[in-house]
């Protein structure tokens, strides 16, 4: 219920805000991979669909793998537009606790932190004193809290669960 309200709140600003066809997109799921879930969190956005998994919390490793096993990977945010979309997309769900896993480690070399896919990172949104500090050789995974932004976890401790974002290639 809390959710409906929220989003009965959000959608007449998405009106408001959004540029021209961006609302269509950030609600189609039709061309999404017809395995996935239509039932849960899932959304499309600028050809990408993005699934929201907060029933089973867990590790950042396990949530990389779970992603992959389903023909997608760890959401990897290129830049503003699709931080702003899927901070927005958090704030209308329900039981996604302290924040979601992305695809972002530095697992090869400490300080350097890459998309799990590759790419190093250029855009970044990392929170206050984040990431690195005392802890920051142990801290190799990346968590976006729901303010979006990002902080340094370990990647495979099993305190550390949490929702994670797995994104899927639109059909063509
Ligand atoms: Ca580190």
């Amino acid at each position: 219920m809390r959710a409906l309200v929220k989003l009965v709140c959000v959608l007449p600003l998405m009106f408001i805000t959004a540029p021209k066809g961006q609302l269509s997109s950030g609600s189609d799921v039709t061309k999404c991979p017809p395995h996935l879930n239509r039932g849960g969190n899932l959304i499309a956005f600028h050809n990408t669909c993005y699934d929201v998994v907060t029933y089973d919390p867990l590790t950042w490793e396990d949530a990389r793998v779970r992603c992959q096993t389903n023909g997608g990977r760890l959401v990897e945010i290129a830049g503003i537009t699709t931080l702003s979309f899927l901070t927005g997309y958090l704030s209308t769900l329900d039981n996604v606790g302290t924040g979601v896993w992305i695809g972002l480690d530095d697992k090869d070399q400490e300080g350097l932190w890459r998309w799990d896919s590759g790419p190093p990172l250029k855009s970044s949104h990392w929170g206050p004193e984040q990431p690195g500090g005392f802890t920051g050789w142990l801290d190799d995974c990346a968590l976006m809290k729901l303010d979006g932004f990002w902080y340094d976890y370990q990647c495979d401790v099993f305190y550390q669960h949490f929702s994670y974002i797995c994104q899927y290639d639109m059909l063509k």
